[in-house]
Parts: C-alpha cells; sequence; structure tokens
C-alpha cells in the first residue's frame, strides 16, 4: 500500500476536522483531482460529438484499452460480434461459452463522458441463440436490449449517448437471461470522467462469473450447463475471466515493485457477490460499485452481480499475490484465484518473510498440462502409468502436500510419512478409502504410532484421486500399481456416505 500519502491524508483530515472547519478541503494528497470532479454528471455541457468518428479499441481481458485522452465529445464506433465457443473452463475440462467477442469476459470497451456511441452487435452465423445486449452505462428503457435483439448471422445498430461516468457492466439480456449470462455473457464498458482518470503504471480487467455444471468440480471433459444449479444458486465454478487458469502460471498479471496498479473489477454473477481482495495487499483506494466517491485503504472490496468495482495500489514487495473472492471456499474449491507477479529488488524493511506459501498458492500453482494430458489419455482409452504419475504430481501439490510434505515424508508425531509406508503400501482398496472417507483413530506406520485425523477428499473427482494415488504408490521409495478411476468409483459407490459428508 501507498502508505505516506494515505497517513498524511488521515493527518491531514483530522487536522481538518479538529479545527472544524469541514469544506475547504476534506480530500487529502492522495486524492487526485478527477475523484471529486463530475460527482453530478453535467452531460449536455459537454455538447455534440465533434471530428471524424472513432473506432474503439476493444481488448480482451485482462488487457484495458488505452486511455481515450480526448478533450471533447466524439462519435465512438463499438463494433462487437457475439460467438458461441468452446474453451475451456478447468484443466481438461471445456465449456459451451457464449460470448461477446470470442472470450470470457466480453471485450473492455472504453470511451469519455458526453461520447456518443454508435454499437453494432453481430450475432456469428454459427451461433445457435438469438443475443441482444444491455450496457448498463446507457440511459434508456432496457440499456439497448430491445434496439439489439440479433438473430444469427445478423446485425443490429443503436446509438446512445454516455451521461454518466463509470465502469459499469453489459450483458445479455435474451431469455432466459440468467442462463445467457451463465454462459459469460458480460464485459465491461468504463465511461473514463472528462478530464480523464489519473494515469497509473498498470491496468487489468478481471472480472468474475459463477458457473453450473451438471458434473462435478473438474470432472473432465465437455461440462454441460445445468440450469436447476443456476436456478438453486449453486456454482459448481467461480472464476475470474472465464476460466480458473485464466490469471495463473504464466498468464499472471505482473507489475514491477513500485508501480501502481489499477484494477477494473467486474461481477457478471448471474448470481454470487464478490468479496474482492488481494492476499497481501491493501487497496490504496476504491471506487466502489464503480462510482465517482473514493473510498481509502481497503482490505475487502463487495462487488455486486451486475456491478462492479475500480481498486488501485501501489506495489512495494516482489512475490505473487493471489487475487481471490474471499468467500474462501469458491478461491480452493470452485476456482477463484488469480495471480499478480511483482518483479523487483525485496523490500525487508516492509516484509521480511519467504515467497507466499505453496498453502494459498495450492494445485494452480503447478501449470495443468500433465493433467490435461492425463484427461486426454483417459479421453482416448490409453492412458499411461506416467501420464497418471504426472498429472497425480501436480495434484498432489497444495493438497496432500500440505501435511504429508513434498517429498512425502510427513511430519514427526503428526502426520505419518507415505514415502516407504508400510502401510499405505499394503492394502489398495484401503488406501482409496482412506482419500474418500478420511482417516482417525491409532495407525502404526513403519512402526510408528499415530493417532490423529485425516480429513476426508470426496470433493475430489474420481480420476483426481486415481492419479494421486498412483503417483504416491510409485514416489520416495514406493512401488506398485496404477489406481484406476474404476476403482476408485466403486469404493465411493460402496461407501455409504451421511448427507453433507461430500458427493
Ligand atoms: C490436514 C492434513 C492431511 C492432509 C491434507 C492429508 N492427510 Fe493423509 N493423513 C493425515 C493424518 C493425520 C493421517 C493419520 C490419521 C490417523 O492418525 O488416524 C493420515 C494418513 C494417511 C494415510 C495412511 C497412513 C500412511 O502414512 O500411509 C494415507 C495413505 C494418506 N494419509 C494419504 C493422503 C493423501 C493421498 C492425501 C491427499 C489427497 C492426504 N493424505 C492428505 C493428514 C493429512
Ligand atoms: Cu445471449
Amino acid at each position: 500500500m501507498n502508505l505516506v500519502p494515505a497517513l498524511f491524508g488521515g493527518l491531514l483530515m483530522i487536522g481538518v476536522l479538529s479545527c472544524g472547519k469541514a469544506n475547504d478541503t476534506n480530500q487529502g494528497p492522495a486524492v487526485q483531482p478527477s475523484a471529486s470532479a463530475s460527482v453530478v454528471p453535467q452531460p449536455y455541457a459537454l455538447g455534440a460529438p465533434q471530428g471524424p468518428p472513432v473506432v474503439a479499441e476493444l481488448t480482451h481481458a485482462p488487457a484495458v484499452p488505452k486511455p481515450t485522452q480526448r478533450k471533447a465529445p466524439a462519435k465512438v464506433v463499438v463494433n462487437l460480434e457475439v460467438r458461441e465457443v468452446e474453451l475451456p473452463i478447468s484443466d481438461g475440462v471445456t465449456y459451451t461459452f457464449w460470448t461477446f467477442g470470442g472470450q470470457v469476459p466480453g471485450k473492455f470497451i472504453r470511451v469519455r463522458q458526453g461520447d456518443t456511441v454508435e454499437f453494432h452487435l453481430r450475432n456469428h452465423p454459427d451461433s445457435k441463440m438469438p443475443h441482444n445486449i444491455d450496457l448498463h452505462a446507457v440511459t434508456g428503457p432496457g440499456g439497448g436490449a430491445a434496439s439489439s435483439f440479433t438473430a444469427p448471422g445478423h446485425e443490429s445498430q443503436f446509438t446512445f449517448k454516455v451521461l454518466n461516468q463509470g465502469l459499469y457492466v453489459y450483458h445479455c439480456a435474451t431469455a432466459p437471461v440468467g442462463m445467457h449470462i451463465a454462459n459469460g455473457m458480460y464485459g465491461l464498458i468504463l465511461v473514463e470522467p472528462p478530464e480523464g482518470l489519473p494515469p497509473v503504471d498498470r491496468e487489468y480487467y478481471v472480472m468474475q462469473g459463477d458457473f453450473y455444471t451438471v458434473g462435478k468440480y473438474r470432472e473432465k471433459g465437455l461440462a454441460q450447463f445445468d440450469m436447476q444449479k443456476g436456478i438453486d444458486e449453486k456454482p459448481t465454478y467461480v472464476v475470474f475471466n472465464g476460466s480458473e487458469n485464466s490469471l495463473v502460471g504464466d498468464k499472471a498479471i505482473t507489475a514491477k515493485a513500485g508501480e501502481t496498479v489499477r484494477l477494473y473489477v467486474g461481477n457478471g454473477g448471474p448470481n454470487l457477490v464478490s468479496s474482492f481482495h488481494v492476499i497481501g495487499e491493501i487497496f490504496d483506494k476504491v471506487f466502489p460499485e464503480g462510482g465517482t466517491r473514493i473510498q481509502e485503504n481497503v482490505q475487502t472490496t463487495l462487488v455486486p452481480a451486475g456491478g462492479s468495482a475500480i481498486v488501485e495500489f501501489r506495489v512495494d514487495v516482489p512475490g505473487t499475490y493471489v487475487i481471490v473472492d474471499h468467500s474462501i471456499f469458491r478461491t480452493f474449491h470452485k476456482g477463484a484465484l488469480g495471480m499478480l507477479k511483482v518483479e523487483g529488488p525485496e523490500a525487508k524493511d516492509i516484509y521480511s518473510g519467504k515467497e507466499v506459501d505453496s498453502v494459498y498458492l495450492s494445485d494452480m500453482a503447478a501449470p495443468g498440462a500433465a493433467v490435461v494430458a492425463a484427461a486426454k489419455g483417459a479421453e482416448q482409452g490409453n492412458l499411461t502409468k506416467d501420464q497418471q504419475i504426472a498429472a497425480g504430481k501436480a495434484l498432489y501439490q497444495g493438497t496432500c502436500s500440505t501435511c504429508h510434505k513434498e517429498e512425502g515424508t510427513g511430519v514427526e508425531k503428526a502426520f505419518p510419512p507415505l514415502a516407504k509406508s508400510d502401510f499405505l503400501m499394503q492394502d489398495k482398496t484401503r488406501s482409496i478409502q482412506i482419500v474418500l472417507n478420511g482417516l482417525n483413530g491409532e495407525v502404526v506406520v513403519n512402526g510408528t504410532k499415530f493417532n490423529s485425523v485425516m480429513p476426508p477428499w470426496s470433493h475430489l473427482t474420481d480420476d483426481a484421486i486415481a492419479n494421486i494415488l498412483t503417483y504416491v504408490r510409485n514416489s520416495w521409495g514406493n512401488s506398485g500399481d496404477a489406481v484406476t478411476t474404476a476403482e476408485v468409483a466403486k469404493v465411493r459407490k460402496d461407501t455409504p456416505r451421511p448427507p453433507g459428508a461430500g458427493h
């Protein structure tokens, strides 16, 4: 966080308040001029479009178009094409997304307050469904929806003047609306104030959405939409930018120590409200709900479904910052995890610690290529033991490794070893039962007694458990045969489980 100006601003506030002069300056130096400008929109004062029409630059997340840098209102042409496309939502899992521009979220649109937007919505000929668009930045019934109903292979056009500055969601509003939004039909349009936003070093576009599939979380193959789960508000996935891998590994967003980062955060929903948080950072400034007022020194900001927030912070300490929805099961069990990687010299005066814990990175830390390869092998019926071991290794990290350690050594007096464990290797079916159902009571591993509790991992898919156990049974001095998905499925079926204990 940007400590000095924030503190200075705070002191100034105290000074002002104690003098009883509420009016002359209620904003410290941390607040930029634009923050106080245009609280009341003055649309008509901005006047008619000037100059030749401008074609808007549109970007896929996490990129953001350049500032407009216009000093006068313009006519802006926006060309957006709806496409229905099959894309990954997780490792080895695809989903048929309905998109504004070919990806989820839809392309980012950036205009200036007072602009007149000529909107062209195309629906690709391969689409199966009609679609339309409701932009929350539009003043007028339906936000454009009524004027933009577009059948496959068609185009519609409508024009609107952007009266209010702010960060707005747009979405499809074709019935059943919930289904169109649940399939990924949303994006953001930023309406800059007339004088523009204060410059920052990095700007990124992050948009959360909840997804509803017939299968479980990470069940391999093409996941089908589940309408009932949508109605019940029980998502299978909650992700940023349309996939649980969109902001991790090589795709993490980046910055250098000392830079200021601005995130345009949206929430498409359709159902959930996001408790948006960056682990290890404090938002120096937030424009809550994408509006004009500034809140300072915020840990977690609420982003409503169909709403937004702009957050800004200075990064001081290098390392990996994990972006989450702090309704935290969504992060570690539904996919709402992204990363910001900050490079630069260490800043030991601010933070002495080690790199972010594997606890926070979970199995997201390792790229999922091995998991995808194993899923492909399984699908084609030629899955090899080596593929299972490689996938199991990636999945073991951050799940089992938390207790049993990366090299399977366990922790003395607390967690038994898996490396060269006689107990593990004695009985394959029992080892599957342990992972699915957990374990408690006394066990003796290699002559040492343990009496503790291992939680059940029944929320993992059968293939994930099969791959993890194949890895464990063939690592660190163990050697055994592979564990198959069918073997895990059989144990799961044969185990009666109380309601709520897992799938
Ligand atoms: C929260 C800590 C924790 C996690 C995470 C965990 N275990 Fe365990 N595990 C334990 C404990 C504790 C025991 C011993 C339980 C007892 O004393 O009854 C155990 C026992 C075992 C055993 C039998 C004893 C042995 O050493 O052979 C196996 C096999 C095992 N775990 C596998 C796994 C696998 C595979 C995973 C990942 C899916 C996993 N565990 C995740 C804590 C954990
Ligand atoms: Cu639609």
